[in-house]
């Protein structure tokens, strides 16, 4: 049976985006400090092993968000006073947007953005069930790509990135990820951010170093998503976690430290692993409260509201559209 024209088109781009993303993996495993980008991270298991780490005693960044989320809510709703669209940035499941519907009856749109399809369907369903009265339109898309909203009103936005996912961008592609979002949502826009906070080298090294080896584990993973996604053969048994706090960048550096001298294959191209030798997977900017507003004032937003956690373990930001 021949196959249809458009399915041939469609399965010709997939194979040169797969083309792409696997000569971009390659390059990046062949530069002098090797790197995954940490987008890799989150395949099913990944994902899985990223829930277990928000309930980790030692991570310390979920909870705290959480826990701020019912009284900034209970703040917000205070200052909300038109019907808004809420517009959340990476949503998973959705959990955090109930927390704010709970409180700011003025959202009348939900249009939540996920790469995971499956995942998104199932709680944006929910939550249409559970909020008939609110109009829930998920966007399956990469957030970190240039997107456009295609709005079907005229409500004014209020952007919701939570989580401080926006620390594991570097500095200049978050300034670039802040503009650019200013830019979807709008004029009268605001935008309700999550960032984590400096604080001791100890604190921090103990939440990407937790006990129980979950964080290793995600690491690690990284690795085997490889395996399948880029016909690679790495042997998860020869790498070792490694996260560390680097205060010149202020950041937390997770890396995964080759144990021996080895060869991987990838994609049918050899690359050559010497001991000791890391494969840089991820940053975890830390950000003072003066410096993430000032770094939002150069995108383009202006500060209305701050809420800090007790011992400033976290900062919760809102603001509005310049
Ligand atoms: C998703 N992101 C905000 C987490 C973080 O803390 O940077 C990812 C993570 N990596 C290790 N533990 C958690």
């Amino acid at each position: 049976m021949s196959i249809p024209p458009a399915t041939q088109a469609i399965q010709t781009i997939e194979s040169v985006f797969e083309q792409q993303l696997i000569s971009e993996i390659t390059a990046n495993l062949k530069a002098d400090q090797k790197s995954i980008s940490s987008k890799f991270f989150y395949d099913a298991i990944g994902s899985d092993l990223f829930d277990q780490i928000c309930h980790l005693p030692e991570y310390y960044p979920y909870r705290t968000e959480m826990n701020m989320l019912p009284k900034i809510a209970a703040d917000m709703a205070a200052l909300v006073k038109q019907p808004i669209e809420l517009v959340e940035f990476g949503a998973g499941s959705l959990t955090k947007i109930r927390i704010l519907l709970k409180s700011i009856n003025m959202i009348q749109s939900v249009v939540p953005i996920d790469i995971a399809q499956t995942h998104l369907q199932k709680a944006a369903d929910a939550l249409a069930r559970d909020y008939p009265e609110v109009a829930v339109s998920p966007i399956f898309a990469d957030f970190t790509q240039p997107l456009a909203l295609q709005s079907h009103n005229t409500l004014p936005k209020l952007g919701f990135f939570p989580g401080s996912t926006i620390g594991n961008f570097n500095r200049e592609f978050a300034l670039q990820f802040l503009q650019r979002i200013r830019r979807t949502l709008g004029d009268n826009s605001q935008l309700l951010i999550g960032v984590d906070t400096k604080k001791s080298a100890q604190v921090l090294h103990r939440a990407y170093n937790d006990q129980a080896g979950i964080t290793a584990k995600f690491n690690l993973n990284i690795l085997s998503h490889l395996n399948h996604i880029a016909n690679a053969n790495f042997d998860l048994q020869k790498f070792e976690h490694y996260a560390f706090y680097n205060p010149h960048f202020s950041r937390i550096e997770m890396h995964l430290v080759s144990q021996v001298e080895q060869s991987v294959v990838i994609n049918n191209k050899p690359i050559d692993l010497h001991l000791g030798e890391t494969i840089h997977t991820e940053n975890s900017y830390k950000y003072r409260p003066d410096e993430f507003i000032h770094l939002a004032r150069m995108a383009g937003w202006t500060i209305q509201q701050e809420w800090l956690a007790e011992d400033d373990m976290f900062s919760v930001f809102l603001f509005d559209a310049l």
